[in-house]
C-alpha cells in the first residue's frame, strides 16, 4: 500500500474530543501493559463513529461505559468505535501492550540505555495506545506508573506527583496530574536510575519552582551547566516576553539514545545527552553554548508551543519559527549578537536554500506531507524563524511585543494557527501584513537583483530592485513578496554612513520591496556611496548585487554592521572560490588575488573583537561554497578550498604565528573574551598545521591543552593537515575516551570527515569500533551523516562508492529507524545538482532503496519525490 498524503486545505475540526485521560502504565522492558480511559465529548451532532488512531503495540480489550460489548473495527493504524447509540460523553477504556526493548524507532515508548523513555511529538502517542492523536485534542492528563523499585527508582511523567507507595512485590508506583490541557504529543513518561541535580527559580510574582536534571549515574558533574542555563532562560523570558514559568516543577532528563536534540514536554523535558552534559575536559566552547540554547529553546517552548499550541502539524512554524526566534534573540542578548547572527545565516544560507532548490521544497506553513517527521526541516525552523524577524524588523520591538501580547491573550490554552498569530501582530501593530503572509505559502528563495546609478549633479542616488523567486519543486507561479530590504549607503572616502533622505524628509532604512521591479531614491547624496545592501541579513533572500573588489574591502573597512563587514569578506572568499575554479577547469595555474590578500591582511593586523576576526578569517566549508553553484563540482571545490588554505597559511604565517600567541588562554573559564579568544587561535592553528610550523606547534597545542576546545582544535588540525602526528593524537584520544560515546562522537566525525582518498575504508571500519553502536542515533550521525554530508568529495566519489556506501547503511536504518534514515538521506536526494555522471550513480542508489518491500514512509516521500 503506497503511503498517503495530507493536505493542509482538508483541516477539519475533529468531531469529537478528549477532555480528560487516565493512564495506567505497569512498565516493564520487555512487557509494559497501558490502561487508558478516555473521557469523550461528542463535538458534532449526529456523528456516530469515533477514529482513535494507534499502532505497533498487542490491543488486548476495550470497554464502552464499562461495557465488553461494542462494536468496533481495526486495520493497521486505527480503531473506529461505533458510538451511535451513546449519549454526547461517555468513556473508553483501552489495555494494550507494548515492548520497549524492541523499539528501536525511538518513538513512542522505548529504552534508552537502561532507562525506559517516550517521545510522542509528532505522531508517537499512538505507539503507546488509541488515542485521537492530533494536536487540537487537548486533554488533561493523570498518569500512574508502576515499576520494578530496582531498576527503575525514579518514575517521572508531565506535572506535579500527587501519590506514591510501594506494592508487596518490590514494584512501587508514582501518580501524576498534570493540571494543564495539553496535546497528547507533549506527553511524556520517564523511568530509570540518575543522579539528579536540583535547584529552584523563583518567578517574578514570586512562585518557587523546583528545578530538576536528571542525568546517568556518574554524570552528575556534567549537569551545572544545564541548570545555570536554564535559569538564565527563565529569567530571560520574564524580562524580555514577560513569560513566567506556570508549574512548581520543572523537569529535565538527558538521555543516550534519541533522534532529536530535545523534546518540550510539559514540565518534564526529555534531552538528548548531547545538548545537556558538558564540563571542560569533555565539551567545546560550542558544545556549552548549544546547551544553553537549545535548554532555553525547550523551556521557551512551555509559552510557544504548550500553553499555545498548533492546531494541526501544517502549523508547525508557529510553534517552532517563533521559538527558534525567541532562542536566537535570547542567544544574542546574553553573547555576541553579530556573532550570532553569522552562525544563523551561514546555516539558512548552506542547509535552508539548498532545501528550496531540493527536490523537498516546501514552504514554512507546508501544504502537503507524508510523513510530518519529515518536516522538522531548516525550512520549517530557522527560515521559519526569519519571517518572525522579519515581522520584528517591521514592527520594531516595541510593536512587536504588543503583537506577543495580544497573541497570547487570545490564544493562551487553546490549538494555534500561524494565521492567528500574523493576525494579532498585525492589528496590535496597525502595520499591514496583507502581502507579508505570502511567505507563509510562498515556497523558495527569492533573487533579489540590484543595480545602482549616481546622478552627480542632481546629487540623487538610486538602487533598482527588482525581485524574482525561482520556481521549485513543489511550486511554479511564485508571486512578488514583502521584503525588508535593510541598506546603509556609505562614503568610501571618510568612512562614513550618509544620511537617508528621500526628496522630502528622512528615510527609515528598511526600504520596504513589494513589487517586481522598483526604484528607491535617495537625495542630497554628495558622493556616489558604496550601498551596503541586505544589512542584518534582514530578509531570507539571496543579493545579486556586482561589487567590485574594491567596493567589498570599503565595506569590510568601514559599515558599521559586523554582519555586512563579515559578508563582504564571504564575497571576497567567494570570489577567490569562483575564479579559481574556472582557471582549474581550464587548465590554468590557480592565484590568489592582491585585493583578498589585502583584506585578509587586513583583518589579521586590525584585531578589535577576537571572535569576529576569527569568524571573518575562517575557510568556509565545501558545502557553504556548493550553494554558490547551480552544478556542484565537489572535487574542485575541494582542491580550490586547499589551495585558499595553503595560500593564506604560507602569505600570512608570521601575522598568524602572532596572533596564535597574542591569544592564549589561562585557566578554562566559559565567557564570551575567552572564547573569542580561543576561537581565533585555534583558527589561526588550523592554518599554521599547513605551514612548516605546524608539526610541532599541534603536537603541542594537543599536549598543553586542558580543554575539548583545544584538544579539538589540535586533532581536527592534524587530521585537515594530515600531519605526522595526526594518527598518534588520534590514537591518544580514543584510548582516553573510548567508553564516553559523547566525545567519541567528535573523533568518530573528524575520522569521517578526513581528506584522504580511502576515507570510505576508516569509515567502514569504524562500523565495527568499540565504542560504535549502530542503534544511537548520536553515533550513526557522527560517522555515516558526516561522511555524507560533510566530506563532499569522498561521498560524491565518481566511482559510485559513497552513494553506495549510504544506500547500504539506509537500507539497515529503514527496518531499526526510520526518522534516522531519512535525515541522512538528505545528500542523496538533492541528485539534481550534480553532473550526469553522478546524477545516474545518485538516481541509481535511490531506486534501490526504492525497490525494498517494506520501505519506511519517512523515505518513500523523499524518494518518491526526487525520482519524479
Ligand atoms: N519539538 C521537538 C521536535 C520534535 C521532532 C519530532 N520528530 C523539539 C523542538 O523543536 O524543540
Ligand atoms: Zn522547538
Amino acid at each position: 500500500m503506497q503511503p498517503k498524503a495530507k493536505f493542509r486545505k482538508d483541516y477539519r475540526a475533529p468531531d469529537f474530543t478528549i477532555t480528560e485521560i487516565y493512564l495506567d502504565i505497569q512498565l516493564d522492558a520487555d512487557r509494559t501493559f497501558v490502561t487508558s480511559v478516555l473521557n469523550v465529548e461528542r463535538k458534532t451532532e449526529g456523528a456516530t463513529h469515533l477514529k482513535l488512531d494507534g499502532h505497533s503495540f498487542d490491543f488486548l480489550s476495550l470497554k464502552l461505559n464499562g461495557q465488553e460489548h461494542v462494536e468496533f473495527e481495526r486495520d493497521e493504524e486505527s480503531l473506529t468505535v461505533n458510538v451511535a447509540e451513546q449519549a454526547d460523553k461517555f468513556q473508553l477504556q483501552i489495555e494494550t501492550a507494548l515492548n520497549p526493548a524492541q523499539n528501536t524507532s525511538l518513538q513512542g515508548l522505548y529504552q534508552s540505555g537502561d532507562g525506559i523513555c517516550t517521545q510522542c511529538e509528532a505522531e508517537g502517542f499512538r505507539q503507546i495506545t488509541y488515542m485521537l492523536d492530533r494536536p487540537d485534542v487537548l486533554a488533561k492528563y493523570r498518569t500512574k506508573i508502576t515499576a520494578s523499585k530496582e531498576k527503575y527508582p525514579f518514575l517521572l511523567s508531565n506535572g506535579n506527583r500527587i501519590a506514591q507507595g510501594k506494592l508487596a512485590d518490590g514494584r512501587h508506583w508514582v501518580e501524576w496530574e498534570d493540571p494543564f490541557f495539553k496535546p497528547s504529543y507533549l506527553f511524556a513518561l520517564v523511568a530509570g536510575d540518575f543522579d539528579l541535580l536540583q535547584d529552584k527559580f523563583v518567578t517574578k510574582s514570586g512562585r518557587e519552582v523546583a528545578l530538576e536534571i536528571y542525568v546517568d549515574k556518574g554524570n552528575l558533574d556534567r549537569a551545572g551547566w544545564a541548570m545555570e542555563s536554564l535559569k538564565r532562560a527563565m529569567k530571560w523570558d520574564e524580562d524580555r516576553f514577560g513569560l513566567e514559568y506556570d508549574l512548581d516543577i520543572y523537569m529535565i532528563v538527558a538521555v543516550d539514545f534519541f533522534n532529536m536534540g530535545a523534546m518540550e514536554n510539559k514540565g518534564l523535558n526529555v534531552f538528548n545527552s548531547k545538548f545537556v552534559l558538558a564540563k571542560p575536559e569533555t565539551a567545546t566552547d560550542e558544545d556549552y553554548i548549544n546547551i544553553e540554547s537549545v535548554i532555553a529553546h525547550e523551556y521557551f517552548h512551555n509559552w510557544t508551543g504548550n500553553r499555545i499550541t498548533c492546531r494541526d502539524w501544517f502549523q508547525l512554524s508557529l510553534k517552532e519559527g517563533l521559538t527558534v526566534f525567541r532562542d536566537q534573540e535570547f542567544t544574542s542578548d546574553l553573547w555576541s549578537r553579530p556573532a550570532k547572527r553569522i552562525e544563523d545565516v551561514r546555516l539558512l544560507r548552506t542547509v535552508q536554500f539548498a532545501e528550496d532548490a531540493s527536490p523537498m521544497a516546501h514552504p514554512i506553513r507546508p501544504e502537503k506531507v507524508i510523513e510530518m517527521n519529515n518536516f522538522y526541516t531548516v525550512t520549517v525552523y530557522e527560515k521559519g524563524a526569519e519571517v518572525i524577524r522579519m515581522i520584528h524588523t517591521l514592527l520594531g520591538e516595541e510593536k512587536f511585543q504588543k503583537g506577543m501580547q495580544l497573541y497570547v491573550a487570545e490564544n493562551d490554552g487553546t490549538a494555534a494557527t500561524c494565521e492567528d498569530f500574523v493576525s494579532a501582530m498585525e492589528r496590535a501593530s496597525g502595520v499591514d501584513l496583507a502581502q507579508f503572509r505570502r511567505w507563509y505559502s510562498q515556497s523558495g528563495t527569492p533573487i533579489l537583483t540590484v543595480t545602482d546609478e549616481y546622478d552627480e549633479a542632481r546629487q540623487v542616488y538610486r538602487l533598482h530592485v527588482s525581485q524574482h523567486t525561482p520556481a521549485t519543486a513543489d511550486q511554479v507561479e511564485k508571486l512578488s513578496l514583502h521584503i525588508p530590504l535593510k541598506v546603509a549607503l556609505i562614503d568610501p572616502t571618510s568612512g562614513q554612513n550618509l544620511p537617508l533622505r528621500s526628496e522630502a524628509a528622512e528615510m527609515s532604512d528598511v526600504l520596504n520591496v513589494t513589487e517586481s521591479q522598483q526604484t528607491f531614491e535617495f537625495f542630497g547624496v554628495k558622493t556616489q556611496p558604496v550601498p551596503a545592501l541586505l544589512c542584518n541579513f534582514s530578509a531570507p533572500v539571496k543579493l545579486d548585487f556586482s561589487y567590485s573588489k574594491s567596493q567589498l574591502i570599503s565595506l569590510l573597512k568601514f559599515a558599521k554592521n559586523d554582519f555586512v563587514r563579515w559578508d563582504a569578506i564571504q564575497l571576497l572568499f567567494n570570489g577567490e572560490l569562483k575564479e579559481n575554479l574556472t582557471r582549474l577547469q581550464q587548465g590554468g595555474m590557480m592565484q590568489f588575488s592582491h585585493e583578498f590578500g589585502s583584506a585578509i591582511e587586513m583583518l589579521l593586523d586590525n584585531v578589535e573583537d577576537p571572535q569576529l576576526t576569527a569568524l571573518m578569517v575562517t575557510m568556509p566549508k565545501e558545502t557553504d561554497f556548493a550553494e554558490l553553484f547551480d552544478t556542484i563540482d565537489p572535487v574542485g571545490i575541494a582542491k580550490v578550498r586547499e589551495f585558499l588554505i595553503e595560500s593564506i597559511a604560507a602569505y600570512f604565517e608570521d601575522r598568524l604565528y602572532k596572533l596564535y600567541n597574542a591569544n592564549k588562554c589561562g585557566t578554562y573559564r566559559v565567557c564570551e573574551q575567552d572564547i573569542a579568544k580561543r576561537a581565533l587561535r585555534n583558527v589561526c592553528l588550523s592554518y599554521l598545521a599547513f605551514t612548516d610550523l605546524g608539526e610541532k606547534l599541534v603536537k603541542t597545542h594537543y599536549d598543553q591543552a586542558n580543554n575539548m576546545t583545544d584538544t579539538l582544535a589540535a586533532l581536527s588540525a592534524a587530521t585537515k593537515a594530515e600531519l605526522e602526528c595526526r594518527d598518534e593524537l588520534l590514537a591518544d584520544f580514543e584510548a582516553q575516551w573510548y567508553q564516553d560515546g559523547l566525545v567519541m562522537d567528535k573523533w568518530f566525525a573528524l575520522q569521517a570527515t578526513r581528506p584522504d582518498e580511502d576515507v570510505l575504508n576508516v569509515v567502514q571500519g569504524l562500523l565495527n569500533h568499540r565504542s560504535f553502536n549502530f542503534n544511537n542515533p548520536n553515533r550513526v550521525r557522527a560517522v555515516v551523516g558526516a561522511f555524507a554530508s560533510q566530506n563532499p568529495k569522498a561521498f560524491h566519489n565518481i566511482d559510485g562508492s559513497g552513494y553506495r556506501f549510504l544506500v547500504d547503511m539506509l537500507i539497515k536504518l529503514n527496518d531499526s529507524n526510520p526518522q534516522v534514515a531519512s535525515r541522512l538521506i538528505e545528500p542523496l536526494i538533492k541528485l539534481s545538482r550534480y553532473d550526469g555522471q553522478r546524477q545516474t550513480l545518485m538516481r541509481r542508489g535511490l531506486e534501490r532503496l526504492k525497490g525494498l518491500d517494506n520501505l519506511a514512509r519517512d523515505l518513500f516521500e523523499k524518494i518518491d519525490k526526487s525520482l519524479q
